[in-house]
């Protein structure tokens, strides 16, 4: 087992690593920059070193100021959490040739995964149920016109470095492809340095479901069920869960060996996740994988009592996993509600000082977040500032636990979105699970705030 840890991130998940590390008995070492001098991650770890400005570019995303930081300090592994660099390949190489152990999958999975294109070609071969579309790269407009008359229209134009709904054209007619499949292909170019573009159907009213794993370097891999991630606003998940309230008990099953497929197609290790866009009629299709540990990882902590950073951690040093399939059962409900320094209905960010912090507790409520009284909520990085997550016996049970714990939290100095979780958690299209992924956006219309 690794002596030292640095941990390359900031934030909730920094203190999660942090607390995960300290469980373990490793030593940790946080990387901060100025703007970070008072944060909790840099407080807790054993060991903090400034990398840099408050600016991303040249401290959480700076790869010399890093591997300096791991160096000076003898970290032997690094954990890049979630965001920033988690999943940069060029990083994990550098990693792993400066003689560290990455804690995260192969750079060669986060290549393939990173690249839309490969992705569905791989896992066509492992017969993932694809969304029909184009057969990998659109190289012209002819090209698409050609596509399009199988796909039929809607369709959307994706950029095979994009993911996470950037670099995405949804095209409703024959007369707007031209200039959708120009633009897409020119911003694929300016966002990502790589122009190449590629076709599905367009899926109208799809719920977004993902699929936890978790691989060991001696060929195991196991499903840890699913997460219903719909609820969010601009590709930015607002509140999550698992298991989700959407499938049967036959569409888990499929979706789960599907995920496993997926994930066993590029020789998985450590924690990752696959997204699939579920139909109305419960047919599913891959997404896209993602290949780190995510944000919402705690409602699947919750309802297998696995702990997912511990494991990351594990299997990273070389341990077997400890579980197989058959021994990782579900039990309960859990939910997740990210809570933001922004405006409830605006979303605009409110960066400030928390005159007062106090956390929700009780029975099965567990809060991960990086604030105290009188932290000041810096400006620089994303507004999440806090994470509630609670379990009980069945979903109506756990969303009134929520509710609760919302109620108990105060956050007093920076505006939060705690009311629009309450209002959330209050709507009867939420309570009786009647949502899909453009469900918030529909209902915040309607609000009109
Ligand atoms: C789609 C889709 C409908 N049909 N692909 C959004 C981000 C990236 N994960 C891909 N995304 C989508 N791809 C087809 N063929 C709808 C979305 C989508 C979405 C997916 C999941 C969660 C939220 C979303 C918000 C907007 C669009």
């Amino acid at each position: 087992m690794f002596h030292k840890v640095l941990v390359a991130n900031r934030g909730e998940i920094a203190v999660r690593v942090i607390r995960a590390c300290k469980e373990l008995g490793i030593a940790t070492v946080a990387v901060y920059s100025e703007a970070d001098r008072d944060a909790m991650h840099t407080r807790l770890a054993d060991e903090a070193i400034c990398i840099g400005p408050a600016v991303s570019t040249h401290s959480y995303l700076s790869i010399p100021a890093i591997m300096a930081a791991a160096e000076v300090t003898d970290a032997q592994a690094i954990h890049p959490g979630y965001g920033f660099l988690a999943e940069n390949s060029e990083f994990a190489e550098i990693v792993i040739a400066s003689g560290l152990t990455w804690i995260g999958p192969s750079p060669e999975s986060m290549r393939v995964m990173g690249d839309k294109v490969k992705a569905k070609k791989r896992m066509e071969q492992a017969n993932v149920p694809l969304v029909p579309g184009s057969d990998g790269a659109v190289h012209s407009v002819e090209e698409a016109k050609e596509v399009a008359k199988s796909t039929g229209f809607p369709l959307i134009i994706k950029a095979a470095s994009g993911g996470g709904g950037r670099g995405m054209k949804i095209v409703r007619s024959e007369a707007s492809l031209a200039t959708a499949f120009n633009v897409c292909q020119t911003e694929a170019k300016t966002m990502f340095g790589d122009e190449t573009v590629f076709i599905e159907k367009f899926l109208e009213e799809p719920r977004h479901i993902e699929v936890q794993v978790m691989g060991d370097k001696h060929g195991n891999l196991v499903h840890l069920f699913e997460r219903e991630c719909s609820i969010q606003r601009n590709n930015q998940k607002v509140l999550e869960e698992a298991p989700s309230p959407s499938i049967s008990e036959e569409t888990r099953q499929e979706i789960c060996a599907a995920g496993v497929a997926a994930a066993s197609a590029v020789n998985y290790e450590g924690a990752g996740t696959i997204e699939f866009l579920l139909n109305p009629d419960q047919s599913f299709y891959f997404m896209e994988m993602n290949t780190r540990i995510q944000v919402e990882h705690p409602v699947t902590e919750f309802i297998t009592g696995v702990d997912l950073i511990e494991w990351q951690i594990r299997v990273a040093a070389g341990e077997k996993l400890a579980y197989t399939q058959e021994q990782i059962k579900m039990k309960g409900h859990a939910i997740e509600c990210r809570i933001n320094a922004e405006h409830p209905f605006k979303f605009t960010p409110s960066p400030g000082t928390i005159e007062l912090y106090h956390a929700p507790g009780g029975r099965s409520v567990r809060v991960d977040s990086a604030v105290y009284t009188g932290y000041k909520v810096p400006p620089h990085y994303d507004s999440m500032i806090a994470k509630i997550i609670t379990h009980a016996r069945d979903r109506n049970k756990c969303i009134r636990r929520m509710q609760r714990a919302i109620d108990e939290l105060a956050i007093i100095g920076v505006t939060t979105n705690c009311e629009l979780h309450r209002r959330l958690l209050a709507n009867p299209g939420f309570q009786k699970a009647d949502f899909n992924i453009h469900f918030l956006e529909r209902w915040l219309k309607q609000l009109s705030l």
